[in-house]
């Protein structure tokens, strides 16, 4: 099958070649491409992530994945190395972060039979393949970072459990597909759709292990940038990350973008489900920050995004020649809407200079910042990042606290020796 993507054309490989290919690359066999045995003959480098129990193995056996992160194998928890965050604002595909909730992924999914239903409250149930998303509707794109909730969970003090991620569970890509919108009005949403409802082909290993779904509010789904994505940078999306759909939340935390989508349900009342109802939920509060132990507090679905800067050519302890100027660069996003503004701190919050800002992709992408660097004598200085957003959010200073360990962005610092 042939896929067209930016004028640039993609060609399927059959399912059996196709599996042979994974089979080669992943070591997929009875035990499964995600078995736990698989990564452990490869010869692996260690990474230290800067916590406690942070080690991890960087590894190049995941399908389609180049070195990344290994938190978790079955089913897998891979995070981007944060070194790849330097090399330009999009995240190749082959290094981009895989979170998946439940083991059973389909290890091979054939484009040409699958189906993407939509069914529930509409005047007419509907099932695309993936040729109709391709060429009966509008194509649609749009740059946009995905982030877990998760991303930095591990920095949280007290720690909390969850994925241990560092910076590394978020990536920017340029998403492919159609417009959500497009494909509800082709069913014919009907009067009184409350929600609609995203699940894909993955399920749990035991029958009792809810499956993953996510709901959005219908005016949401229909605002024309929610989409269902077909493609990320221009080439279909890897296996690990939703091949061959997924849905796209831009400005929503990673939670919403329902991977490997088959089935959407138009609802006329809320969605109850487990991943709706009882997970992925944060205090609603500012912030979403509590103080440990903290009760009777009320609790809300995770939502919108929070404004992040991050240094990407800088690390703790790196050493600066004194007396020369040196640029210093990261990359930058708003969250739920574009940046305003990037400053920078050079003397640990004593005094702050507007970062110069790289191209824009759009509001929900990362953007790239730098600001010249000198440090006139030697010793150790302390610089900051900070983050503001178009409407007007800024990074806080202290650390928030929840026990999802959800929603990190306080302001990010590098402690460096000029000598
Ligand atoms: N079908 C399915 N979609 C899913 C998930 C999942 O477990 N199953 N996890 C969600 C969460 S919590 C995250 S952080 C993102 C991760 O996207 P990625 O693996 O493409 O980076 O996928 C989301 N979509
Ligand atoms: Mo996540």
């Amino acid at each position: 099958m042939r896929l067209e993507v930016n004028g640039q054309a993609h060609t399927f490989e059959e399912p059996s070649r196709r599996r042979r290919f994974l089979a080669r690359a992943g070591g997929l066999g009875l035990t499964g491409l995600l078995g736990a045995s698989a990564w452990k003959a490869m010869a692996a480098s260690l990474v230290e992530l800067p916590f406690v129990n942070g080690q991890r193995e960087l590894v190049t056996n995941f399908p389609q994945k180049g070195a990344v992160l290994l938190q978790r194998t079955r089913p897998p928890l891979l995070e981007t190395p944060f070194e790849v965050f330097d090399q330009g604002v999009f995240t190749p595909n082959d290094r981009f972060y895989v979170r998946w909730h439940l083991a059973n992924i389909p290890q091979v999914v054939d484009p040409v039979s699958f189906r993407l239903a939509i069914r529930g409250h509409i005047r007419q149930r509907i099932s695309l393949t993936l040729d109709d998303l391709v060429g009966k509707f509008k194509p649609f794109e749009i740059a946009a970072v995905n982030q877990c909730s998760g991303n930095s969970r591990g920095f949280f003090s007290p720690r909390v459990a969850g994925g241990q991620w560092a910076n590394g569970s978020m990536g920017n890509a340029r998403w492919s597909g159609v417009r959500l919108r497009d494909v509800l009005d082709r069913a014919g949403v009907k009067a009184g759709a409350l929600q609609v409802r995203f699940n894909g082909l993955d399920t749990g290993v035991i029958p009792q292990t809810p499956d993953f779904m996510k709901s959005l509010a219908i005016d949401h789904a229909r605002d024309g940038e929610v989409m269902i994505a077909y493609a990320m940078n221009g080439a279909p999306l890897p296996l690990l990350n939703g091949f061959p759909l997924r849905l796209v939340v831009p400005g929503w935390y990673a939670t919403y973008w329902v991977k490997m989508l088959n089935d959407i349900e138009v609802l006329d009342r809320p969605d109850d489900n487990f991943w709706t109802t009882k997970a992925y939920l944060i205090p609603d509060t500012p912030r979403a920050d509590v103080v440990p132990g903290q009760k009777g507090v009320n609790m809300v679905p995770i939502n919108r995004m929070v404004p992040r800067s991050f240094f990407t050519n800088l690390r703790d302890g790196a050493v600066l020649k004194a007396g020369q100027t040196t640029t210093v660069r990261g990359i930058a996003f708003g969250g739920d809407t574009g940046l305003a503004k990037v400053l920078f701190s050079a003397d640990a919050d004593a005094s702050w200079q507007e970062a110069r800002l790289g191209q824009d992709h759009g509001k929900y992408s990362f953007r790239q910042w730098e600001a010249p660097l000198r440090l006139a004598s030697p010793g150790p200085r302390k610089l900051m990042i900070k983050a503001v957003n178009a409407a007007g959010s800024a990074q806080p200073d202290k650390a928030n606290w929840n026990p999802g360990g959800f929603m990190r962005n306080m302001i990010e610092s590098v402690s460096v020796q000029a000598a």
